[in-house]
């Protein structure tokens, strides 16, 4: 380590005293002109990961939903995953160290996790289309090449694009090619084969309204329609030529207002979908006959998937986890064939390397049933990006699916019913007194809030309700479901009041 220039670079990045930042549930993210100096600590230590992994890391400059004023910056490990936990808390201690600190910060790092500093270090950037974006990611590769790391920059992506390449780079290309063609060529063949075999491919399907949260997502199937476009054709609004960047668009409004984005005109049962900032989140909705609207939110795109992919497999156990992603990701790792959704949107299905070669074997045989059925699923697994949520990606398999069941967006929403419910924010001096367990359905502090939880869900007929402390705002979420809109609106009422 050339500590000489880390410390003459640093300076040039220097962090506002006194601030300080949390790598949170999704990395760091506040205002933009505070992450300067994150940013160039970012690349420090994604070089110290990539050394010690020896492979290739990548950052995404990105604040995903949050107004178009914010930024932030995650890494992302070897398989594509989320960072490691005991790295965030690295990457929490050096983005707040103090300036004459930070030789101090990067020595300690490198000697906790035996980093091997001779070893090469390769670190991927992408960024999102926020105004601070560019100059931010350029702070990210001043951070690495000052430790000697080699980078290359992909500029523009959607996050789960950025998963991706870092995917295909660290297996050798079996996976994929690493390059935004290569994505694009990926997932379009099996899109285009698939929706080949629905026999009812009638025009009724092949067309979908996406909202685009005025974001990079519209960047990106701009790019690719053309790839896709003999099975499905797709129109584009919230495109980012006129509005602001997730401002009364997108996934997260779209499920958090429970009404269509600004912007577009939606015809009775006609299809249409909502990305988030940078691609990682998509909903589905549309307007009944009488006019009222219907979100189809993660779990119901979940059921979708598992129901489809049931018809080859027994049962489908259900499992609960904390919430965000890289908890999600691990726990449906454990299996053959894992499915994962978060209500908002985020989610994707994994596939084990054993499940992958079975059906590949069973691609082969002679039995035309069996042979068909296989190769359905091989374009199925080819259609998931298996690093991470991906908006495109899981609007394609949606979409497929659709097609090759017959199904219409009310048949979709029909699978089931939501309990009635409501989700509230409550502002707390310190969210940290309250903490959970079992999946954060339980608190176990602050003592005797779980059992006033209890009494007042007693009062209501088919209730639950749980409290959690954010991992994204210094709030603490409620959320509370019961038989009726009026139960549920009371009971999340009186156990935010219980959280005080
Ligand atoms: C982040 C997470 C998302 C989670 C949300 C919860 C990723 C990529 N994103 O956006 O999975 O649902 O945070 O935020 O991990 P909250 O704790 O503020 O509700
Ligand atoms: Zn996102």
């Amino acid at each position: 380590m050339d500590l000489g220039a880390i410390t003459k670079y640093s300076a040039l990045h220097a962090k506002p005293s006194g601030l300080i930042l949390q790598y949170g549930t999704a990395g760091f993210r506040t205002k933009a002109e505070h992450l300067d100096h994150v940013m160039f600590r970012m690349g420090l230590l994604a070089v110290l990961r990539s050394k010690q992994t020896k492979s290739t890391i990548g950052v995404m400059v990105t604040a995903s939903h949050n107004p178009e004023e914010d930024n932030g910056v995650k890494l992302v490990d070897p398989l594509g995953e989320m960072l490691a936990p005991s790295w965030e808390e690295h990457a929490t201690c050096l983005a707040n160290a103090e300036e004459q600190d930070m030789q101090r910060v990067l020595i300690d790092i490198s000697e906790k996790e035996a980093v091997n500093l001779q070893q090469d270090a390769f670190v991927v950037i992408g960024r999102d289309t926020r105004p601070s974006s560019e100059k931010l990611s350029q702070s990210v590769i001043d951070g690495v090449t000052v430790l000697g790391g080699q980078f290359h920059d992909y500029g523009l992506l959607t996050t789960p694009q950025l998963h991706y390449m870092v995917y295909c780079r660290n297996t050798g290309g079996r996976y994929g090619k690493a390059t935004i063609e290569g994505y694009y060529q990926k997932l379009s063949k099996a899109f285009v084969e698939l929706t080949k075999q629905a026999s009812c491919s009638g025009d009724e399907y092949r067309s979908l309204k996406v909202d685009c949260a005025n974001g990079i997502g519209a960047l990106k199937l701009r790019e690719m329609e053309h790839y896709f476009s003999q099975g499905l054709s797709v129109q584009l609004f919230n495109d980012g030529s006129k509005g602001k960047l997730n401002h009364l668009c997108g996934a997260d409004f779209v499920k958090s207002h429970q009404k269509p984005p600004q912007g577009m005109e939606i015809k009775s049962n006609e299809r249409c979908c909502s990305f988030d900032g940078d691609a990682d989140r998509i909903v589905y909705y549309y307007h009944d006959a009488d006019g009222h609207f219907h979100l189809i939110d993660g779990d119901k795109i979940a059921t979708l998937i598992s129901s489809f992919l049931k018809e080859l497999l027994v049962e489908v156990p259900v499992y609960c986890t904390k919430t965000g992603v890289k908890h999600l990701h691990h726990k449906a790792q454990e299996f053959d064939i894992g499915v994962y959704f978060e209500a908002n949107g985020h989610g994707t299905a994994l596939f084990s390397t054993a499940v992958e070669m079975k059906i590949k074997q069973s691609a082969e045989q002679l039995e035309d049933k069996k042979r068909k059925a296989a190769k359905m699923l091989e374009n199925i697994i080819d259609l998931f990006n298996q690093a991470a949520g991906d908006a495109i990606s899981d609007m394609l398999v949606i979409e497929a699916i659709l097609a090759l069941k017959g199904l219409t967006v009310q048949q979709w929403d029909g699978l089931y019913t939501d309990l009635p419910n409501r989700q509230l924010k409550v502002q707390v001096a310190d969210r940290r007194v309250i903490s959970t367990t079992n999946a954060e359905r339980q608190a176990v502090t602050p003592p005797g809030l779980q059992e006033a939880i209890n009494d007042l869900v007693k009062k209501y007929k088919l209730s639950r309700a749980f409290v959690r402390p954010s991992g994204t705002e210094d709030v603490v979420r409620v959320y509370a479901e019961a038989d009726s809109q009026e139960s549920a609106d009371h009971l999340a009422h009186e156990v935010s009041l219980a959280v005080f």
